[in-house]
């Protein structure tokens, strides 16, 4: 009696040693893992928490079983750290299997995450980083922010055409700012313009004080500026703060500048700023006033920008992906279903190129209005399914 007991009891024991190896296997197979690496301290926290909540506004809405496959969003803070960066990439990919890598909040965190792509066969959907040249640093990178040429151009054609001649332009140190300084002068030039003066801030605690003394001495007809998402506010103070407006000096931007994210605090003085961008909340399209409602219900009032649109059609890409290969074959089948995605976004109709794999959008020109009582960028002229004109270097 005894001796059954022992065996029975040893036999449930090997059933259940058998199960406990082969549960992780199994739970391992049918889960896929998106490898979110997003800054959600430091200077760029806002973009993290922009595209952080977007993500998971996408996956409630869509459920986070695809293709008979649970979805996994891992979330990592890479402070912005090009260095920390990779080191989470290469975590990510090699500890915990991600299928996709995806976030990248800044250019150098995509530079250095982008050989990793590469060697892995990992797709890495780039979602906020914004200079040209990203895509061609692997071909596993898709993108579905924008890039700064791409929304430049239309600045550049629109400001001769509004009295705007002489321009000085002052851009972030790196990456976006130089294309950003690069294509607007260029396309000036063209249309007959001319930039006077070219000043370049660095990306790390910048003073723009310096800079904009010089540019109210030189007095040119506008101040163009770039800088990332969560310094525009700043610009636009000090700005006003010396006065620039009055001295008869128009300040016009990239969407960056007038950030949905921070633009609402920024108080009459923004008031008339034209700008050129992908994506406003205030896109006057039904299925943009449905996501700027949900995004705003989940995160107590917080306006979605044009970041949090990155990382929402950046989990659309990749859930269609998914959907398409049925999760099987891999980085290179992934790859393959996000190329060539044509989809209605909250900015817009977009496709993702397939041989460039960039994304292809509107790009909209916008003037910074009172509306309800909230200042917005309200889009007032639109150019169709611009390509990124950088990529015809
Ligand atoms: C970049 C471009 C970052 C545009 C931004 O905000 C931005 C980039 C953080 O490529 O680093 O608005």
């Amino acid at each position: 009696m005894h001796k059954r007991h022992l065996l029975r009891a040893s036999a449930a024991a090997a059933a259940l040693m058998a199960l406990a190896t082969t549960l992780p296997a199994m739970a391992q197979d049918n889960v896929f893992k998106i490898g979110l690496i997003l800054p959600m301290t430091g200077q760029q926290a806002t973009t993290g928490r922009q595209i952080e909540a977007a993500a998971r506004l996408y996956m409630a809405q869509n459920g986070d079983t695809v293709a008979g496959k649970k979805v996994q969003l891992i979330i990592k803070d890479d402070t912005s750290l090009p260095d920390v960066t990779r080191r989470l990439a290469q975590e990510l990919v090699v500890n915990d299997k991600v299928n996709v890598l995806a976030g990248m909040g800044i250019t150098p965190s995509a530079m250095a995450t982008a050989p990793l792509a590469t060697q892995s066969k990992t797709p890495l959907v780039v979602m906020a980083a914004a200079t040209s040249s990203i895509t061609e640093a692997s071909p596993y990178v898709v993108r579905t922010s924008f890039t700064l040429p791409q929304v430049s151009v239309a600045l550049a054609d629109w400001a001769p055409k509004n009295g705007i001649k002489k321009v000085v332009t002052l851009v972030s140190d790196y990456g976006p700012g130089i294309d950003a300084e690069k294509f607007f002068n260029q396309r000036l030039a063209f249309n007959g313009g001319q930039v006077t003066e070219a000043l370049r801030v660095p990306l790390r605690n910048p003073d723009f004080a310096p800079f904009l003394q010089k540019v109210r001495d030189a007095k040119p007809d506008a101040l163009f500026v770039f800088v990332p998402s969560g310094a525009g506010a700043a610009v636009m103070k000090q700005f006003l703060e010396r006065g620039m407006d009055k001295a008869g000096i128009k300040l016009i931007a990239t969407g960056d500048v007038t950030d949905d994210d921070q633009l609402n605090d920024m108080g009459d003085g923004a008031l008339g700023v034209v700008t050129s961008h992908h994506y406003s909340a205030a896109h006057p399209s039904p299925l943009n006033k449905k996501f700027v409602e949900a995004f705003e219900k989940a995160n107590k009032g917080l306006r979605p920008n044009f970041m949090a649109v990155g990382g929402y059609d950046g989990m659309r890409v990749i859930y269609e992906a998914l959907k398409t290969t049925k999760g099987a074959g891999g980085g290179d089948a992934l790859l393959a279903a996000m190329k060539g995605q044509v989809f209605e976004s909250p900015r817009g109709p977009v496709f993702v190129d397939a041989q460039t794999r960039d994304i292809v959008q509107n790009v909209y020109l916008r003037k910074v209005e009172r509306v309800n009582g909230q200042l917005y960028n309200v889009e007032f002229d639109v150019i169709k399914d611009v390509k990124d004109p950088g990529k015809a270097r």
